[in-house]
Order: C-alpha cells, then sequence, then structure tokens
C-alpha cells in the first residue's frame, strides 16, 4: 500500500482563526519565539506504542481502532506496515522523532535469539526509511514489564535468570538506539517496585537495579552512546510501589549510586500528578538539579487515579511547562507524545486530530511562557521575595560566612522580626490570566 491515509493531507498551518480541522491553530515551525524557530523549542516525537499499536483496548473491551495497516498483526509484514505508516503519519505532521520499546516494533518471538533477527530485519527498513528524511529517534527503550518473566521486576527481579534476560534486552534496545541515531536511552521501572513488602528486599532490589544501570553506562559509552540516559518516575501502576516514584526520589537514588552524571529525568506529565504533584513541580525538581532531560507530553484526569495518557489539552500546565524548559535553556531531548486516543476516538482523523491538539497546546504554551518571561513582572516579584538575603546578615547566611550563634545573638536583639512579607498568589495569578487572554 502506497499511502496509509488517503484522506489525509499535510497539515499546514492554518492560524488561530482557522476552523480546519486538519490544520496547525498555533504550531508555526518557522515561527521565530525568543530567538528560536518553534521547531526547535519543541521537539515533537512519536510513541510507537500508543500511535502505531494501541487500539483502544482496555479492562472492559476490545480493541475499537483499526491498527492492522492492512497486514496480520503479529507478523513482520504487519511490523513493516507499521513503519510505513508511521513515517507517512510523521512526515505529514512534520514531526522529526520517534520513541519505542524493542517489542514495538516487532512481534516478540519466544526465543530471543530470534526477537533479536527481527529486530535486525526492522531497524535495517526503518534506516531505509529514515534516508532522505530528518526523522530521527528521541529515545528508545526496553520493554521489561509486559512479558510474564517480569513480573517481579527486571533490574529488581529476585530471578537471576530473568535479570540476565533484562541485561539482553537492554544491551539490544541500546544497540538499536544507536543505530536509528537516537539522543536518548529510558529507563521506565514500570515493574521496578513491589506489592508487599512482605515478601520484598528493598536494598537488595535497589542495588540490583542500579548495577543494571551501570551494566547498561559501561556498554553504552563502550560501544560510542554519547546521549542521555533517563530514568522516567511514576509512582505506581502497574506496581503498588514504584522505587522510581518522583523526580526527588529518583535523582536520589542516582547520586547514591553514582549514575548522575550519566543520567536526566524524563518527566511525565501524568505521573507527576499520580505522584501528587503538579508537572511543574517535577519538571522544577529536575531542572534546578541539572537534570531536566526530556519530557513524555500527556496529561491525566483529575477524577481518575491512573495513567490516561491523554493527549494534552489543557494550555496552563503547558504553558508552566514551557517556562520550565525555557529557564532551563530547552531539552537534550525532546517531547514524546505518550499519549492516546480516548476508546471512542477510533477514525484515523483522530490519530491526526490529536497529534494537532497536542502540538497546538504546547505551542500555545511556548507562546504564552515567552510572554510571561518577556513580561518580567514574575521573575522581579521572585527576585525581590528574597532580596532580605542580598545584604547584612542575609549575605552572610548565604555566602556561609555565620554561625548559629552569630544568627541567634542577632535574633536576641531584634526581638521579632518583621513579617517576612506578603506572597501575592493571586495578583501573580492574574498576571498570568492577564498575559494569556489580555
Ligand atoms: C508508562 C510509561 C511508559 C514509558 C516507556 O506509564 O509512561 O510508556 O514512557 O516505557
Ligand atoms: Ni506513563
Ligand atoms: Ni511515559
Amino acid at each position: 500500500m502506497s499511502e496509509y491515509f488517503e484522506n489525509i493531507p499535510v497539515i499546514p498551518f492554518g492560524g488561530a482563526d482557522s476552523k480546519d480541522p486538519l490544520a496547525f491553530k498555533f504550531y508555526d515551525p518557522d515561527r521565530i519565539v525568543m530567538g528560536k524557530p518553534m521547531r526547535e523549542h519543541l521537539p515533537f516525537a512519536m510513541a510507537w506504542w500508543h500511535n502505531l499499536g494501541a487500539a483502544g483496548t482496555d479492562m472492559f473491551g476490545r480493541d475499537t481502532a483499526d491498527k492492522s495497516f492492512g497486514a496480520e498483526k503479529g507478523t513482520m509484514e504487519h511490523a513493516k506496515a507499521k513503519v510505513d505508516a508511521g513515517f507517512e503519519f510523521m512526515k505529514k505532521l512534520g514531526i522529526r522523532y520517534f520513541c519505542f520499546h524493542d517489542v514495538d516494533l516487532v512481534p516478540e518471538a519466544d526465543d530471543i535469539k530470534e526477537t533479536n533477527r527481527r529486530l535486525d530485519e526492522i531497524s535495517d527498513y526503518i534506516l531505509e526509511k529514515m534516508k532522505g528524511t530528518d526523522i530521527r529517534c528521541l529515545w528508545g527503550t526496553a520493554n521489561m514489564f509486559s512479558n510474564p518473566r517480569f513480573m517481579n521486576g527486571a533490574g529488581s527481579t529476585n530471578s537471576a535468570d530473568v535479570f540476565c534476560f533484562a541485561a539482553a534486552q537492554v544491551k539490544k534496545a541500546l544497540d538499536l538506539t544507536i543505530k536509528l541515531g537516537g539522543r536518548g536511552y529510558v529507563f521506565w521501572g514500570g515493574r521496578e517496585g513491589y506489592e508487599t513488602l512482605l515478601n520484598t528486599d528493598v536494598k537488595f532490589e535497589q542495588e540490583n537495579i542500579a548495577r543494571l544501570m551501570h551494566l547498561a553506562v559501561d556498554y553504552g559509552r563502550s560501544i560510542g552512546f554519547t546521549g542521555d540516559f533517563y530514568i522516567e518516575p511514576k509512582p505506581k501502576e502497574p506496581m503498588k510501589h514504584q522505587y522510581d516514584f518522583d523526580a526527588a526520589t529518583a535523582i536520589g537514588f542516582l547520586r547514591q549510586y553514582g549514575l548522575d552524571k550519566d543520567f536526566k529525568m524524563n518527566i511525565e506529565a501524568n505521573h507527576a500528578t499520580l505522584a501528587g504533584h503538579t508537572f511543574q513541580h517535577d519538571l522544577r525538581i529536575s531542572a534546578i538539579n541539572g537534570m531536566l532531560g526530556s519530557i513524555d507530553a500527556n496529561q491525566g484526569d483529575m477524577l481518575l487515579g491512573w495513567d490516561t495518557d491523554e493527549f494534552p489539552f489543557n494550555v496552563y500546565d503547558a504553558t508552566m511547562c514551557m517556562y520550565e524548559v525555557l529557564k532551563n535553556g530547552g531539552l537534550t531531548g525532546g517531547f514524546n507524545f505518550d499519549s492516546k486516543n480516548r476508546r471512542p476516538s477510533y477514525t484515523q482523523e483522530d490519530m491526526f486530530y490529536a497529534y494537532i491538539l497536542g502540538m497546538d497546546t504546547f505551542a500555545l504554551g511556548l507562546l504564552k511562557a515567552a510572554a510571561l518571561i518577556e513580561d518580567g513582572r514574575l521573575d522581579k516579584f521572585v527576585e525581590e521575595r528574597y532580596a532580605s538575603y542580598r545584604s547584612g546578615i542575609g549575605a552572610k547566611i548565604r555566602s556561609g560566612e555565620t554561625t548559629l550563634a552569630e544568627l541567634a545573638a542577632y535574633a536576641d536583639e531584634l526581638g521579632a522580626p518583621a513579617l517576612p512579607g506578603s506572597g501575592r498568589q493571586e495578583y501573580l495569578e492574574s498576571i498570568v490570566n492577564s498575559i494569556f487572554f489580555g
């Protein structure tokens, strides 16, 4: 088949007033924002698993969408049809990156040698497709959570044999990532956690996860991988408790085991909210630790307690995300739409509408975040808020040139401090609204 999405044109930029559902309203790749074209601010990626794989199945019902792309599922012919459809999709939307798990690319065989042979075949095929395009891999990863062998985890498994299979998959997925020009390699520890502490040696398991990561770094560097490794934190699901709970926990883990030079965070919006944080919180924590690497762009549902992986629609959240990204000087990674259509949005058009929504939401977020920064009132307020540390006793505290006794003496003399100044939250929120809608 030469074209899979026959009724879909190359998606143009139509502008905010456009009523064309198959046009971007805000994503204008060439538009310059703070000195750089939008496309460079927003390296968007297609998630192979959701876009070419997920077909609407949930716990209560089977597929609603047809993702066969004209081939029989579970065959190499289907794997290749997915490549063809995926590249057509990315080209039509102007998306320059994709992300994959090993078993998103080919059907897994019973024997790992055969799976790896299939992976060689499909990656040759993808390389061919990449020729003459600027489409590259953003990051690759190994699926170490679907196969029953990983029921007790991969790095954290109680079985040394399973640990070896995890190592084998990481090795192969790293080979593929490098072959496809990947910028990064992700560890999402879906089953690296526990259901009950009654059967779990947490210290042992965490040491082994770190061991697997060290082995991956050593191997990756030895074959010339210069990109970043990422941890993608998530607090739970499928396990009751996942060790990479949130950015702060994952960063502490990386430092404890000497992995912090090679790893950064891949922050997923829906994971941050599952951890009881805002998306912006986990981005900020990563950024201030020099570890904001990449983003899984999606959103959750306030009323549902799991990873619903919705396409990002919330412009406030996207704006605060882009605010963090701009302040971080960009990302070494990109924006992977780890998002899926809702089950009743099962047509081909819906696949495009979803990406148009997501890309427009982040384009709007970029524009509004740039406006917030250029306006300057938020930055100025924050700067002034800490002014008491710029001179006198405050400056001494910051430079470490004081003692607890000196500070106590200072407090004695003062008797009581003045109240520390209003936080002005409502005023600041109204600035944000005026920038959004003014
Ligand atoms: C699942 C994760 C997963 C990772 C890649 O919740 O988001 O899709 O992004 O393994
Ligand atoms: Ni997720
Ligand atoms: Ni993800």
